[in-house]
């Protein structure tokens, strides 16, 4: 049972129209009464309405709302009172200190959260919806996260779960008439029906993939031969003057990135120094780290200029880019052609910014070529993931063991699934694991 009353400040610190201050616990009301002039001698405060009045700070005052939500009926399911102040520096902080001489004691980070799903208003993934809701930086991330919040992924993982306890229900059963000597059949039936949430867990955890570059972006290498128009690219696709552009060969040396925001992804490019035979040490060690940014990038695309004849360094270059998801970038197609390329690719001038938003669709087309699936969730969350890939593991056991196990062992197996996949939605998560989630989260959350 939770029993002391916590409070924080739940906008961020700083200037602004208005903070919040939010209180949660049995006092809320009390405390408010005694801080909220107007409440001090109403007996019916109604909840969810929304009170003006003056806030004692101490010695000053200060005019604001004040807001109570009766439990259950609150965030964290407790007794909630929330205040609307002035911003800046110093109101929400006498707010709290008042509340703190009223016996209320400061939340700790999440900690309106963690009560959340400890009074059962939401489950752990559904909480860390709501951090991944604040935390998103493109619309792709907020959508992720609202797959949380609505709780779609509680759901799915309950229907999974349920599928389980049907499977345990079958085995009671048989456990309970031996005679009948069903045992061959009922192994046959549980496989199938294994099998059948095998497949639904595989298919959720295909958009892992998916999930990393929602989340991380995608990173797109900029590689050729020297002077072909890499450092011109990168600033024609992000729009500004981000790389040194001149005609002598080796301009760049050093890796220069860039990043923007394309269809709810953000597009993390890098720029590299053009690849030659050179005596050059900085370059060389430049070249160097071009090559590891083309080996550890989503995309590569491989810059040759067409207004010259291709090179041996070109084909070379084209024998690197071989096993990478990559696009052949015809550029200075402004100029009159020297070559036909025979592959794939896209002609350009980065110059006269001509083609560039088409190569941005084709990095995008390439980057989620064959990774929509079915799911409409898609997984961005590490921790849900790992535990997936650990259910995963001991499903594909328990369905290649039960053939010779009796069954009441692969009943125990298929009670550790369950088990597994409630630490996805926290129904069995140990305390570590809770407590570890909720100090991630913001104070004030
Ligand atoms: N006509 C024309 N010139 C271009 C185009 N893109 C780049 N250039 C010119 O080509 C020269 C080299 O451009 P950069 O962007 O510096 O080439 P780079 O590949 O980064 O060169 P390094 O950094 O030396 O490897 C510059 O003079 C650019 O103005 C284009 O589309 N058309
Ligand atoms: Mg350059």
């Amino acid at each position: 049972m939770i029993e002391d009353t916590i409070v924080a400040q739940a906008t961020p610190n700083g200037k602004s129209g208005i903070s919040i201050v939010r209180i949660s616990g049995k006092k809320s009301l009390d405390i408010a009464r005694q801080i909220f002039l107007r409440f001090k001698d109403v007996s019916n405060i109604q909840p969810n309405y929304m009170y003006l009045g003056k806030i004692n700070l101490g010695d000053v005052e200060d005019k604001g709302f004040c807001v109570y939500f009766k439990a259950p009926n609150s965030f964290t399911g407790e007794d909630v009172v929330e205040f609307q102040c002035h911003g800046g520096l110093v109101v929400a902080q006498k707010i709290i200190e008042q509340v703190l001489s009223c016996g209320g004691r400061l939340a700790t980070a999440g900690e309106f959260s963690k009560r959340a799903f400890l009074n059962g208003k939401m489950s752990l993934d559904q909480a860390e919806g709501v951090v991944d809701t604040i935390n998103a930086e493109t619309e792709n991330q907020l959508k992720a996260s609202n797959e949380l919040t609505n709780g779609n992924l509680f759901k799915l993982v309950t229907s999974f779960q349920e599928k389980l306890t049907d499977i345990l229900s079958e085995i009671e059963v048989n456990l309970d008439y031996p005679e009948h000597d069903i045992e061959y059949e009922t192994k046959e039936s549980i496989k199938n029906r294994l099998q059948n949430l095998l497949v639904q867990v595989e298919e959720l955890l295909q958009t892992e993939q998916k999930g990393k570059l929602i989340n991380k972006g995608i990173s797109i290498a900029i590689v050729g031969k020297t002077n072909v128009g890499k450092s011109s690219l990168l600033n024609a696709l992000l729009n500004y003057e981000q790389a040194i552009v001149t005609d002598i060969e080796g301009t760049t040396r050093d890796v220069v990135s860039g990043s923007i925001e394309y269809k709810g992804f953000i597009f993390n490019f890098y720029d590299t120094a053009g690849i030659r035979e050179t005596e050059d040490k900085i370059e060389s060690i430049g070249i160097e780290k071009a090559k590891k940014i083309l080996e550890n990038s989503d995309i590569v695309l491989l810059v040759l200029d067409s207004s010259r004849d291709l090179t041996k360094q070109d084909k070379e270059n084209l024998e690197l880019i071989k096993n990478k998801k990559s696009i052949v970038v015809l550029n200075k197609s402004d100029l009159p052609a020297k070559f036909v390329y025979n592959g794939e690719s896209i002609k350009i001038s980065a110059k006269q910014k001509i083609n560039t938003e088409e190569l941005k669709q084709k990095i995008y087309d390439l980057s989620l070529d064959g990774l929509n699936s079915g799911s409409q969730i898609v997984l961005t969350n590490a921790r849900h993931i790992e535990v997936l890939k650990q259910a995963k593991q001991i499903i594909v056991n328990t369905i290649e063991s039960i053939s010779d196990l009796p069954l009441d062992c692969s009943a125990l197996d298929i009670k550790t699934i369950w088990e597994k996949l409630g630490e996805i939605t926290g129904n069995t998560a140990t305390e570590d694991i809770i407590d570890k989630i909720f100090s991630k989260f913001c104070l004030g959350k």
